[in-house]
């Protein structure tokens, strides 16, 4: 038998444009002339791209991301005094900063901070319509709305982030900055701030899903490729056939570890470690500084550090209002 090791190696078949199934094709819009064909997007999915659909929510969507990105852009600029060349050279380190903690949740001037929360509104506005064109494009093609379920999650922690525990807090002080480095300072500031994020029991969880989706995946993707010499990424004659590659694929881990998923359970283990993550993150983030204050004095009172050995006399620790 020849080598076959699938990685890269599609065969493109190319067929008359495929238009969706007939009721929801007549129902929603003549999509004859919205379709191309390209050779370089087919090495990775499909190579025919559109019809794409896109409806009121999907307009909507669009108009307030557009809006929030240029209220973001002209921000940054701006602060480099609308100097382009600055502008593209500190772009990673510009940022749109929340209102400072002196306006707790009222509205302030829009340079200090008013464009921020109309971004921040905008954005989510954006989000929560895009939220909503994933539901119901599911639902006019008969599908299940698992897609905008788990996508409601990442949702989760976003708001958690930059709303509810803002809210919470009283100030929108707490949330996070629009900016590429300054939101992973504002991470790192966090974790510090509130005595290190990784005695956050809900933190563990979350990169325990984290890990756990990026080793499904990785399972489920390398063994779907390993019996696709026999048809395996056929997913629907695999489930309901005898004797196909989906059985090999799954001999292969009752060998080496004595259990094997279902090609079924399998997509239900990725879309909980997926879903899982953010929203055990989100709880995380939510108790930190309403319930817990300082997680590395909270992992001391709960057994979870060990306390390290006197080498040094008692320092006053400021987390805990100056007591040894
Ligand atoms: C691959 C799907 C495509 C999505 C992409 C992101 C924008 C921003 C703005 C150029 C996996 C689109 C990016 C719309 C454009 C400008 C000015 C998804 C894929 C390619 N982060 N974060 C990134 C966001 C938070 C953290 C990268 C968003 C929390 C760390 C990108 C949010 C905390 C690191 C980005 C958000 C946090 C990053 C790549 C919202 C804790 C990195 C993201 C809305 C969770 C990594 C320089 C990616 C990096 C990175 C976007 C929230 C931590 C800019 C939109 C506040 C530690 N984050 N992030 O590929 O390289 O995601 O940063 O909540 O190391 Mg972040
Ligand atoms: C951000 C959900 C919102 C995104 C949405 C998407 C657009 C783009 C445009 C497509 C990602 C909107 C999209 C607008 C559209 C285009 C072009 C999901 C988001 C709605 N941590 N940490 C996590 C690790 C440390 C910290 C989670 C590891 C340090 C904070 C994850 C390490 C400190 C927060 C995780 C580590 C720290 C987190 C994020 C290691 C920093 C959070 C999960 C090995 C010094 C967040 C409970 C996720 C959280 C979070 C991993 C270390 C801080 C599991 C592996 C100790 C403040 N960390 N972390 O899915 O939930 O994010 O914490 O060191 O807020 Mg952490």
């Amino acid at each position: 038998m020849p080598e076959y090791q699938n990685i890269f190696t599609r065969v493109q078949v190319r067929a008359p444009a495929h238009l969706g199934t007939a009721p929801e094709v007549d129902e929603i819009f003549e999509r004859e002339n919205l379709t191309t064909f390209s050779y370089w997007i087919g090495k990775f999915g499909n190579a025919q791209i559109g019809p794409i659909y896109l409806g009121t929510w999907g307009v909507i969507s669009l108009l307030f991301g557009i809006a929030a990105f240029e209220i973001i852009g002209l921000n940054m600029w701006a602060s480099v005094d609308w100097d382009p060349v600055q502008f593209i050279r500190q772009l990673f380190w510009l940022a749109l900063e929340p209102p400072s903690a002196e306006y707790g949740l009222a509205f302030p001037p829009m340079n200090e901070g008013g464009w921020w929360l109309i971004a921040g509104l905008f954005l989510t506005i954006s989000i929560i319509a895009w939220w909503i064109r994933l539901y119901t494009r599911a639902r006019t093609l008969g599908l299940g709305t698992h897609v905008a379920w788990a996508f409601a999650a990442a949702i989760w922690l976003f708001l958690v982030l930059g709303f509810f525990r803002p809210l919470l807090m009283g100030s929108w002080s707490e949330a996070v900055p629009f900016g590429v480095f300054p939101h992973l300072d504002w991470t790192a500031a966090f974790s510090m701030r509130y005595g290190n994020l990784f005695y956050n029991p809900f933190h563990m969880l979350s990169i325990v899903f984290l890990y756990g989706s990026v080793l499904l995946f990785a399972m489920h993707g390398a063994t779907i490729l390993a019996v696709s010499r026999y048809g395996g990424d056929r997913e629907l004659e695999q489930i309901t056939d005898r004797g196909t590659a989906s059985e090999r694929a799954a001999l292969f881990w009752r060998w080496t570890m004595g259990f094997n998923a279902t090609m079924e359970s399998i997509h239900r283990w990725a879309w909980w470690f997926a879903v899982l993550t953010p929203l055990t993150g989100g709880i995380g983030i939510l108790l930190t500084g309403t319930v817990v204050d300082n997680w590395y004095l909270w992992g001391v009172n709960h057994g979870l550090v060990p306390t390290y050995p006197e080498v040094w006399p008692p320092v006053a620790d400021p987390a805990s209002g100056g007591a040894p």
